[in-house]
């Protein structure tokens, strides 16, 4: 209900903008293998402004790096988008916490979770990547790296998520419930012309999380993958199920091994469903997968998984495929 209430209120925001037929009701799955399939660029949920900004980077002879970071950038400064960055919901305490990750073509990795007053945490990871020895910063360590790197401090919480924190302070739903609102975090992966990949992951959490709690998105192999052998693979939803799966790691692995995007974003889901076979219809997982070739694979738990592929000649929103009938 509350998807199509919001997917209603964008289409209305965005009549007389040209983006109206674009977020008509997604397709089905591009059934048949791309076979002119780079570049390209998919990201979870209707991303697609991040698709776009992406696109552009490739298209400009940019690198996959710059063109995942790009892409990630843009929900994480939109304060409509509820799951990522500046606007993003806050944890229990009123607090925006914030988790990001990039990775690129040569394996390097960089990631920053439970960061405050960044808007831009996948650069701040990107920074970790490039200009530290380590992977991961966390909490007030990765607030004080990412101010020494020039990022400005910045109050992350809108009036709109205020409100929306404190309705839930009166009501207290348990923490997991599934509700869409939580679940728009962006994962993104991009093939640019050369043929290399890179993805970026970038979410503020489950919404009212208990403060301190750090998701999947920020944990390399978890929220995001990509090898350049192989492909790539990013989840959203709800973490801790991903986290115990290494889920986006687990992807990239199968499709090593001979399994189609598709084929490796199905297993991955079942690797959750046999675990949790009663608790998975309170939750929702989602994966994208990508391959060298540019062939794309997404799977959810249920139904309501989405997420917007972008190559030659097409820019669509697609219905992903789910586990629960
Ligand atoms: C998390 N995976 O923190 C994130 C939430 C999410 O879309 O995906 N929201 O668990």
């Amino acid at each position: 209900m509350e998807f199509n209430r919001r997917r209603f209120l964008r289409n209305s925001a965005l009549a007389g903008t040209g983006l109206l037929g674009f977020l008509e009701l997604p397709a089905q799955h591009p059934a048949a293998p791309l076979t002119d399939g780079i570049p390209v660029v998919i990201a979870t949920w209707d991303n697609l402004k991040a698709v776009q900004a992406a696109r552009s980077v490739i298209e400009n002879g940019g690198k996959a790096l710059d063109a995942a970071e790009a892409g990630a950038r843009v929900p994480e400064a939109d304060p409509g988008d509820r799951s990522v960055g500046y606007g993003g919901l806050p944890d229990a305490n009123g607090i925006v916490t914030l988790d990001a990750c990039i990775m690129d073509h040569l394996g390097n990795a960089g990631s920053v979770a439970c960061l405050q007053h960044i808007k831009h945490p996948v650069s701040v990871a990107r920074k970790v990547m490039e200009e530290t020895p380590h992977v991961m910063l966390s909490g007030q360590g990765a607030l004080d790296f990412a101010l020494e790197q020039g990022f400005k401090k910045e109050n992350l919480l809108t009036e709109e998520s205020k409100k929306a924190w404190e309705q839930w302070s009166k009501e207290k739903k348990p923490f997991g419930e599934t509700n869409f609102e939580n679940h728009d975090t962006i994962g993104i992966l991009a093939i640019d012309q050369a043929g290399n990949i890179a993805g970026a992951c970038t979410t503020s959490g489950m919404a009212y999380k208990r403060h301190g709690r750090v998701g999947d998105s920020p944990i390399i192999g978890a929220g995001m993958y990509v090898d350049n052998e192989v492909g790539g693979a990013c989840a959203t939803g709800v973490g801790e199920y991903v986290m115990k799966t290494l889920g986006s790691f687990l992807i990239v692995e199968l499709m090593r091994q001979g399994s189609t995007p598709q084929q490796a974003c199905e297993e991955a889901i079942r690797r959750i469903v046999t675990k949790h076979p009663r608790r998975f219809r309170d939750f929702q997982v989602g994966y994208l997968a990508l391959n060298k070739q540019g062939e794309p694979g997404a799977y959810g738990t249920e139904k309501g998984f989405e997420y917007t592929l972008s190559r030659k000649g097409d820019q669509s929103l697609y219905q992903a495929e789910h586990y629960l009938k």
